[in-house]
């Protein structure tokens, strides 16, 4: 028997404004994605309206979701299958496609809200209404926006890529993947310590996905546990990628089966969050997961 599969998330609580907290515990968060995008690889263009990206975000807290991340521009990598990659998106134009959307949420759910956003003007917007989080993909690559966050006080999730989004994909390489990620996710947590960021409001992101080739993703994947050396929350966001599809041929939207495979990984290797697609499935997923390690001692 392999004992060392079974690690469970170090149980910590992760501390919200308002006086509120996210609780970690044996198995990983649910958070839903939301993307207010026109341009996204999985669910680009769904709505047409601010109401019914609300309608989406209550669908996804009733399914089960304990977070949510909203994004309004796409991070879709360039330079592989997806392309050309997403577009910059200005700052007006980010704003105009969140803010709206996230003050209705605000005032219907008090589930914790994180903003996936690159830049330091739009998260400041966000923090004033509401949000609870920043997901920053590009990890304090907007010189502002370490400052800002440490000011609020908020918790960032800081992940790791190489390159730029446009070409990320053209030419990656690593030799130790696993190696290579803890290593530049340790610089990243310097520089967010360096910027005043609080070491408790830091989680951490292999970036599945991004500037990796499909040995990479999947050695990170299966190498989660290592990274939790960092001593930081772990988030992993595997849905529908296309990771995925290139080993079940699956176009994004059927991804499901593959993106619970990596759940199912990442829960085993001690993730504290899933940034997922498919709330519902993902919960009873868990739940059954969770239900059958309550069987099992932990180690
Ligand atoms: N992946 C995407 C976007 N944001 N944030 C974190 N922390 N980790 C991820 O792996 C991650 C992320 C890309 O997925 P999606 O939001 O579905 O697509 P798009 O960026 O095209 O909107």
């Amino acid at each position: 028997m392999n004992a060392t599969l079974a690690l469970a998330p170090t149980p910590s609580t992760l501390p919200l404004p308002r006086g509120r907290a996210v609780a970690f515990g044996r198995r990983p968060l649910v958070m839903a994605v939301l993307n207010l995008t026109p341009d996204s690889f999985s669910d680009g263009g769904r709505f047409s309206g601010t109401d019914e990206a609300v309608e989406a975000g209550l669908a996804a807290v009733a399914a089960g979701a304990e977070l949510l991340d909203l994004g309004a521009e796409s991070t879709r990598p360039g330079g592989g299958v997806y392309g050309a990659g997403a577009a910059e998106v200005a700052v007006d134009e980010e704003l105009r496609r969140l803010l709206p959307v996230l003050e209705k949420l605000r005032g219907l759910t008090d589930l914790p809200i994180s903003v996936d956003t690159r830049k330091a003007a739009v998260a400041r917007a966000a923090l004033e209404l509401g949000a609870d989080l920043i997901n920053d993909v590009s990890a304090l690559a907007d010189p502002a926006m370490g400052e800002l966050v440490a000011r609020a006080g908020v918790p960032i999730v800081l992940m790791h890529s190489r390159g730029t989004l446009e070409s990320m994909q053209l030419a990656p390489n690593f030799d130790d993947p696993v190696d290579e990620v803890a290593d530049e996710l340790a610089a990243i947590d310097q520089r967010a310590l360096d910027a005043g960021i609080a070491p408790h409001q830091i989680l951490l992101d292999p970036g599945i996905g991004f500037g990796k080739r499909l040995g990479d993703n999947l050695a990170l994947l299966a190498g989660l546990d290592r990274l939790r050396a960092l001593g930081r929350p772990l988030l992993v966001g595997a849905s529908r990628k296309a990771f995925i599809g290139a080993i079940t041929g699956a176009p994004a939207a059927e991804r499901l089966p593959g993106s619970l495979a990596a759940v199912a990984w990442a829960a085993t290797l001690g993730a504290a969050i899933v940034r997922v697609h498919d709330v519902a499935a993902t919960r009873a997923f868990l739940d059954v997961w969770t239900a059958i390690g309550d069987h099992r001692p932990w180690t």
